[in-house]
């Protein structure tokens, strides 16, 4: 099914422009569709909202802080099952993880640590249209099939 999800490229990787261009090309590789980006800095009172359903957890501060220290890059990705695909692309969350069964990831690749890993993708279809009227709150998610329409089948 084609799927729009949130794709966000954390601070370390808008720092590096050799980085930031290098996922930016393995995004267009996989053949997603650019549906609309935005570099922007996250307050820590908007960063802590994006992460709501982490309040409770022991790492909660740490993202939160890390996520507002720079600029980060946002961007709604299409595709045929873009929510799975670009997780899976990015890689597992944790470091450890990434080491032993995903070397090949973004995050395998370019993580640093469990919260500076690279990058961000939704996790189902409800949490893509929270996190895209976010961050996008002028898109509207019912013009996807505007966006179906582009993708090219090679
Ligand atoms: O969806 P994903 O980003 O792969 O992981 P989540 O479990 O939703 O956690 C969100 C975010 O929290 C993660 O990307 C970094 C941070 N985090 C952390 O700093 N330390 C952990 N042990 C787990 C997650
Ligand atoms: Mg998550």
């Amino acid at each position: 099914m084609f799927q729009l999800t949130l794709c966000i490229l954390k601070p370390d990787v808008v720092r590096s422009p050799r980085l930031f261009n290098e996922i930016i090309q393995l995004i267009l590789q996989r053949q997603f569709i650019f549906v609309k980006s935005k570099r922007l800095q996250l307050s820590r009172e908007r960063a802590g909202e994006f992460y709501q359903e982490h309040q409770q957890k022991f790492f909660y501060s740490r993202l939160v802080h890390y996520m507002s220290c720079g600029p980060i890059s946002c961007h709604i990705l299409g595709r045929e099952n873009a929510i799975q695909e670009w997780r899976s692309i990015l890689g597992p969350t944790k470091v450890f993880k990434t080491i032993f069964e995903a070397q090949d990831t973004i995050r395998g690749q370019h993580g640093v640590t469990d919260t500076r890993n690279c990058g961000h993708g939704s996790d189902s279809i409800a949490t893509a249209q929270r996190e895209i009227g976010f961050f996008f709150p002028e898109f509207d998610m019912k013009s996807i099939s505007k966006y179906e329409n582009l993708v090219v089948n090679n």
